[in-house]
């Protein structure tokens, strides 16, 4: 009788120490989600990235997610598309991560959004560079903006370039110096805490604008006959020069005398530009004005060369000894490595005879991005 007690009691024994170690507890976190001290409806809230342990607010701010097991969680709670200031197309998107422990039944009575932070419209929009404003955050836990630039409209951290990183909450601006003429750019701020995300921005996008390549393209500023900012080489025999009687447009022309009778002995005029202000594989436009005295279908070469390239494009000129100006408009592509220095341009001609032909009003410009 007295082993058959010992017995029961080992038993009661075991069976309230299963009792106390099965099952594990699964409880319910709810809680309430604000934004700028308003309730905030359909914010995602999820537990550890779980399906079955997330659920999205009313419209009085509330959530709740049953069946969550004991022990340390994350919790995210994010809102898509939160309008700011005047943002219609592209809206910004917050978030924050906190730690929760799950002991019993949970109720966070005032979880707080992040204040959504907005790219304002971009100013000292230039040639090469553009300023980028936005509106700070709110959030205590701040510890960096990330700024992100590309070229087309799908930039997030994988796409973009990253331009710029600001670890004071109230740094609320940059200049971006490193752009390129004529090229549309679109950017995204990113607000970052030590455990992920804060938000992100809405998407703006500009044009840079475009620039004129060539100086004195028009040849009115010179010295004595020679156009500043060319180099002429007339070659033997031959000149090159301003004409102060006649022009297309301004009071001089560049006027290009050939005198060998037979034969052609080369003629160019050319400048240096800085090859950073070129964009590969864009196209440009070279357009001019020009005359002759004689009558002749031909062409010269448009030379651009540095270190990384050197491209001839042969451009057609249908001369005319009419005295009426004709115009040159010709669009041509630049190669997928176009190198950053100086940057010669040539116009390179070889034309046969004694003749004489003038130039004036030469531009430059990139015509895509
Ligand atoms: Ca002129």
């Amino acid at each position: 009788m007295k082993n058959r007690i010992f017995l029961f009691l080992i038993v009661v024994m075991i069976s309230c120490e299963s009792d106390s170690v099965s099952p594990t507890g699964v409880y319910t976190v709810q809680g309430y989600v604000y934004y700028l001290g308003d309730l905030a409806n359909s914010v995602t809230v999820s537990i550890d990235g779980q399906y079955n342990w997330s659920s999205t607010t009313s419209n009085d701010g509330y959530f709740s997610i049953s069946g969550v097991s004991e022990g340390n969680h994350e919790l995210r709670y994010r809102k898509e598309n939160v309008l700011d200031q005047s943002a219609s197309d592209s809206l910004g998107f917050t978030e924050k991560t906190i730690s929760i422990s799950v002991y019993d039944d949970v109720v966070l009575d005032h979880l707080r959004l992040p204040k959504v932070v907005y790219l304002y419209p971009a100013e000292d929009i230039g040639v090469t560079g553009a300023r980028v404003l936005w509106s700070p955050t709110d959030d205590e836990s701040f510890r960096e903006y990330k700024l992100f630039r590309h070229i087309t409209s799908g930039l997030d951290e994988t796409t973009g370039t990253l331009v710029h990183v600001s670890t004071s909450l109230t740094d609320t601006t940059f200049f971006d110096e490193d752009l390129e003429p004529y090229q549309e750019y679109f950017y995204r701020i990113y607000v970052m805490n030590d455990f992920g995300k804060l938000g992100g921005s809405n998407l703006i996008s500009f044009y840079t604008s475009n620039i004129q390549l060539l100086t004195n393209g028009g040849f009115e500023n010179n010295s004595a006959t020679n156009p500043i900012g060319w180099d002429m080489v007339p070659n033997t025999g031959n000149s090159i020069e301003i004409d102060s009687l006649f022009s297309y447009e301004g009071s001089n022309s560049l006027k290009f005398s050939h005198n060998s009778p037979s034969g052609c002995w080369e003629m160019w005029i050319y400048q240096y530009i800085d090859g950073s202000l070129l964009t590969e594989g864009s196209a440009y436009n070279i357009s001019m004005r020009y005359t002759a005295d004689f009558d002749e279908n031909t062409f010269f070469n448009l030379i651009i060369s540095n270190s990384s390239m050197n491209e001839w494009i042969t451009i057609p000129l249908e001369f005319n000894d009419s005295q009426q100006w004709s115009e040159l408009d010709f669009t041509f592509e630049l190669p997928n490595e176009v190198g950053t220095g100086q940057t010669k341009i040539d116009l390179h001609f070889c034309v046969e005879g004694v003749r004489t032909w003038w130039l004036d009003d030469i531009e430059i410009v990139k015509v895509t991005p």
